[in-house]
């Protein structure tokens, strides 16, 4: 199987997290993505992932999976013993269920913040990401208090359960861990007051697969 993306960024961590979760690094050969030069909106690129994403997995049969949530679906079944998405209907719902909050609530505005509202990645991929329109950078402001707000509610989340989605690890943890990195890279800072967030994130932050992703 093939990645392609690009290494250090936040949504192929997500998916290089998984692959080490999963004990899969030998299987994958990466393919590294050009984001800051645009590559990903070329049309070479456009034909394997037409919403021009990183990452996107390749099985053998040239099959192109785009999108976090369904890589990570698939390489956590590959083995029948998925440990991150859930195993009966109500833990895979529940994954399910807090993982796009971790997309919608934190990861997606903190990338609106830092697109809309800041030089973002700089001026070849500025103008696909936000070509400039009225307010755009006010909404991206918006966007930045909407992850703060974000932040605050996983915190609630975590005073009462070890884990974003319950007592075990998850693909919902992945997402937030990435959407915290982002958020650093971003310069959005958690607050201070989340302490049950920064103790998860220290705890997230041990994991072998965290360490050393693929
Ligand atoms: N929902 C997608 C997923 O789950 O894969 C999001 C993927 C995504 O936004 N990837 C970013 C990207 O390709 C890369 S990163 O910023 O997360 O590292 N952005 C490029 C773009 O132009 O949208």
């Amino acid at each position: 199987m093939k990645v392609f993306d690009t290494p250090g960024f936040p949504n192929p961590l997500r998916v290089r997290i998984v692959l080490a979760e999963k004990g899969l690094q030998a299987a994958i050969e990466f393919v590294k993505v050009d984001l800051p030069a645009a590559e990903h909106k070329q049309p070479a690129f456009l034909k394997i992932n037409p919403l021009g994403t990183v990452p996107v997995l390749q099985l053998d049969d040239g099959t192109y999976i785009s999108e976090c949530t369904a890589i990570t679906e698939y390489l956590d079944n590959l083995d029948g013993n998925p440990s991150l998405t859930g195993k009966t209907a109500k833990e895979r719902a529940i994954v399910h269920m807090m993982q796009k909050r971790a997309e919608s609530e934190l990861a997606d505005p903190v990338g609106f913040y830092f697109h809309h509202a800041t030089p973002g990645l700089g001026a070849a991929l500025q103008a696909y990401k936000s070509p400039d329109w009225p307010g755009r950078e006010d909404w991206g402001n918006r966007q930045r208090a909407k992850a703060v707000a974000g932040m605050k509610y996983f915190d609630q989340v975590l005073q009462s359960q070890p884990y974003v989605a319950g007592e075990q690890f998850s693909m919902a943890d992945i997402t937030v861990f990435a959407g915290l990195v982002f958020a650093g890279f971003a310069s959005i800072d958690v607050p201070e007051e989340c302490v049950a967030l920064t103790a998860w994130q220290a705890k997230v932050a041990e994991r072998p697969s965290v360490k050393n992703p693929a």
